[in-house]
């Protein structure tokens, strides 16, 4: 399945070279074109994660590989970004880890509420020997993992009433990402939740078919939901990166040359993103309460009160993920 991913065009690729340019004998060069899927707007720290890979990669190979990005969801969802990954019909993607999960169980781990302190400890565990072994485990899906970049710690909004404690959310309709421990733990906490594309999600707040959802600050801002949501409250109760993956088959047909330059241009585009995420979690924080959304600071004695309601969640991942990865990821947030 090769052609689906290489495609042959001429060294110089004009129209004064003739009808017959394309043709395989002919050409001088094979271009390699990535083709790279994400679900967010060209607004978000990610997508100019990849432009920024884009520019690397385009650069380093002298325009032997182009990278082609189609941004917003136009060719589906996490979900069906995954499928088409795995099938090669796209090159890379970078989904949320959860939806990433539904494939591969281990990355349920990620899904222990409250597991990453801040970011730097996020970095540290997904960038060293727990995020490599679990990066590795995407290879018997046909994908090969290449690194994390942020999405950042996600916070509860809701446009029904201000959320302080687990109490509050009797009731609420939530939408969770496509992750069976999400949904899980938005009901050990008394809400009613219920599993959405993101691509779905504006439209299903702005009609209340749900009351509320959960995402990073510059995600909620860039996707507008604080037009049509009232309270934020600044839960952070997980942190699901986004995983830079590749079809697996693609890359081990390149040659070592071409390896390089993917691995480090991922890794230079990566820094880039999360410096750029972070400045933009700040900014979209305070624009968010400029809008008028009442931005809900949690105490930890409220903070507190989620987390207990969680523990019995903690067996719950070990189960579906194995106690193996659970333990790496433990050790390197200690
Ligand atoms: C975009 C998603 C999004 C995630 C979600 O495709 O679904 O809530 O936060 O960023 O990956």
């Amino acid at each position: 399945t090769l052609f689906l991913v290489l495609s042959l065009v001429t060294a110089c690729g004009s129209s004064k070279q003739g009808a017959d340019s394309t043709d395989k004998n002919q050409s001088k060069a094979e271009k390699i074109v990535i083709k790279v899927g994400h679900g967010n707007p060209e607004s978000n720290a990610i997508h100019q994660g990849w432009v920024k890979f884009k520019e690397l990669v385009e650069e380093k190979s002298n325009g032997n590989m182009e990278v082609k990005i189609y941004p917003n969801g136009q060719l589906g969802g996490d979900r069906e970004l995954i499928e088409a990954l795995q099938m090669g019909n796209i090159t890379m993607g970078s989904p949320s880890s959860a939806p990433l999960a539904s494939f591969d169980k281990e990355f349920f781990v990620l899904d222990i509420p409250f597991m990453f302190k801040d970011r730097e400890a996020a970095y540290k565990a997904l960038d060293g020997e727990a995020g490599k072994e679990l990066l590795k485990t995407l290879e018997s899906f046909n994908i090969k993992g290449l690194a994390f970049m942020e999405n950042g710690f996600r916070n509860l909004t809701n446009s029904r009433n201000p959320v302080k404690t687990p109490e509050d959310l009797d009731g609420l309709k939530i939408r969770t990402m496509e992750n069976e421990i999400h949904l899980s733990a938005w009901s050990k906490l008394g809400a009613n939740p219920t599993p959405m594309a993101f691509g779905e999600l504006f439209t299903a707040l702005q009609q209340k078919t749900v009351d509320g959802q959960e995402n990073p600050f510059e995600l909620i801002y860039s996707v507008k939901f604080h037009e049509v949501q009232k309270y934020i409250s600044k839960t952070q109760h997980i942190y699901s990166p986004y995983v830079i993956i590749i079809n697996k088959d693609f890359y081990a047909n390149l040659s070592d040359e071409n390896k390089e330059i993917i691995n480090e241009c991922v890794a230079e585009a990566t820094n880039y993103q999360r410096e750029l995420a972070k400045a933009k979690d700040m900014e979209s924080e305070e624009a968010i309460k400029e809008a008028g959304v009442e931005v809900i600071e949690l105490s930890d004695t409220e903070k507190g009160m989620f987390k207990e309601k969680l523990v019995p969640l903690y067996d719950e991942v070990k189960k579906k993920s194995g106690e193996k990865i659970v333990e790496l990821f433990i050790n390197a947030t200690k």
